[in-house]
């Protein structure tokens, strides 16, 4: 440990640091679900920089904040009664939910030994990492279901993995890899005829779908109005322009929260359903003003905004004889070419100086239209394609 050093050193030598970053402003990330924080949101976050939402009675207001957050964000998923949590991100957001899922089977089971049978969570192939997290620490076995022709879980695989151990199944409104939407509403009548928890997770298309949907976009409905859906994760931190980290989770019954709240004795609450203990009353406040400031109008010229860009690209590789994977169906373009390695293509994109990611199912780029991305930058990066697909 040094000695203390002057500010203006302090500072300096973090700028160096922060030289070495890529910046959203740039348009040169192209794989990130993140995206630059709306200036408002920045300046709440700091604002709120101090308080601490694990100890909510010592900062009642901003409690407050995160309980609005929750009524307002809910109401968007067509529900009026909601429980939930502002939270780190989807990966937290999505253990909580399978926390509940877990208890909840065990619960109305009346299981008495748990883990001498198998606990099993039916999801897609496309569901993002986190789940094997959840699976890892809950000690769940991922049961992982086939796609359809359109990269959506497979509704016969879902109704043939059902069995007395299935604790729940998780439907994606917008995938990782592809952004593509499952077909929440049949897996709702499963979960309805088969009693089963049903969590969707929207952490990418929740802050898209409605705001799409609003101005015309014909979208399946994702929501609380599928009565089957126990529990959603909607990330601000992704399309809704907050800083990290600011996740959501949003439950349909008191009952699946009160199934992961743990005596807290000490503190201002007496209960507390986070997996993170101290956490920050910055991410609800920052939210809280980013849904008041955009309202509906403004999240939805956003969306659409993507979606315009997203389309222009797919158009423009397909003119080039690129392979679209899929029709975007949310804000994101994976492509490849017949005749170059996806990984060669990859590392010629990169070496014009753009960060893309290779999605793994299919094998292809991903474009991740995140707002930071101009209209400017997708010619710039057709251009170099262009020059890559010459010299090859
Ligand atoms: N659910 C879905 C559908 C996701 O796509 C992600 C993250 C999560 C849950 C987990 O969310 P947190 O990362 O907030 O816990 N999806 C992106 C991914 O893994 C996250 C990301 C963001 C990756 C920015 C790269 C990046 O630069 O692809």
């Amino acid at each position: 440990m040094n000695k203390p050093l002057e500010e203006e050193y302090v500072l300096k030598k973090l700028r160096e640091f922060k030289s070495k970053d890529l910046s959203y402003f740039s348009g040169r990330i192209l794989g990130s679900m993140c995206s630059e924080p709306h200036p408002l949101s920045k300046k709440v976050f700091m604002d709120f920089i101090e308080t601490n939402l694990g100890d909510p009675g010592l900062f009642e207001g901003t409690a407050e904040i995160e309980e609005e957050t929750i009524k307002i964000i809910a109401s968007l998923l067509s529900l009026d009664n909601p429980y939930g949590n502002i939270v780190t991100g989807g990966s937290e957001a999505n253990i909580m939910a399978m926390r509940s899922a877990r208890n909840h089977h065990i619960k109305t089971n009346n299981i008495k030994h748990p883990y001498t049978e198998p606990f099993e969570l039916i999801l897609p192939k496309s569901a993002h990492f986190s789940f094997k997290k959840a699976s890892d620490i809950l000690g769940l076995k991922l049961i992982e279901v086939n796609l359809d022709n359109e990269y959506r879980i497979d509704i016969e695989s879902v109704k043939k993995n059902i069995n007395k151990n299935t604790i729940a199944i998780v439907g994606v409104a917008g995938t990782t890899e592809l952004g593509m939407i499952d077909p929440i509403k049949e897996l709702s009548q499963i979960a309805i005829d088969e009693n089963i928890y049903l969590h969707v997770d929207a952490a990418f298309g929740g802050f898209s779908i409605p705001f799409l949907k609003y101005i015309g976009y014909n979208l399946p409905n994702f929501d609380f109005s599928n009565e089957g859906v126990s529990s959603i994760t909607i990330d601000p931190h992704k399309m809704g322009l907050t800083p990290i980290p600011t996740g959501c989770i949003i439950y349909r019954e008191k009952k699946y929260i009160d199934l992961i709240n743990v005596d807290t004795p000490y503190l201002t609450v007496k209960k507390q359903s986070t997996i993170v203990g101290t956490r920050l009353g910055a991410a609800s406040a920052a939210t809280w003003a980013m849904l008041k400031y955009m309202g509906k109008e403004g999240y939805s010229e956003i969306a659409k905004s993507c979606m315009i860009n997203s389309n222009f690209l797919a158009d423009a590789l397909i003119k080039e004889g690129f392979n679209l994977i899929t029709k975007p169906q949310l804000n994101i373009v994976s492509f490849n070419h017949p005749k170059i390695e996806t990984e060669e293509l990859a590392k010629a994109i990169e070496e014009k100086s753009w960060k893309v990611s290779i999605s793994s199912c299919p094998k292809a780029i991903r474009i991740v239209m995140m707002p930071h991305i101009k209209h400017v930058h997708i010619m710039n990066f057709m251009r170099d394609l262009r020059e890559i697909k010459s010299g090859i």
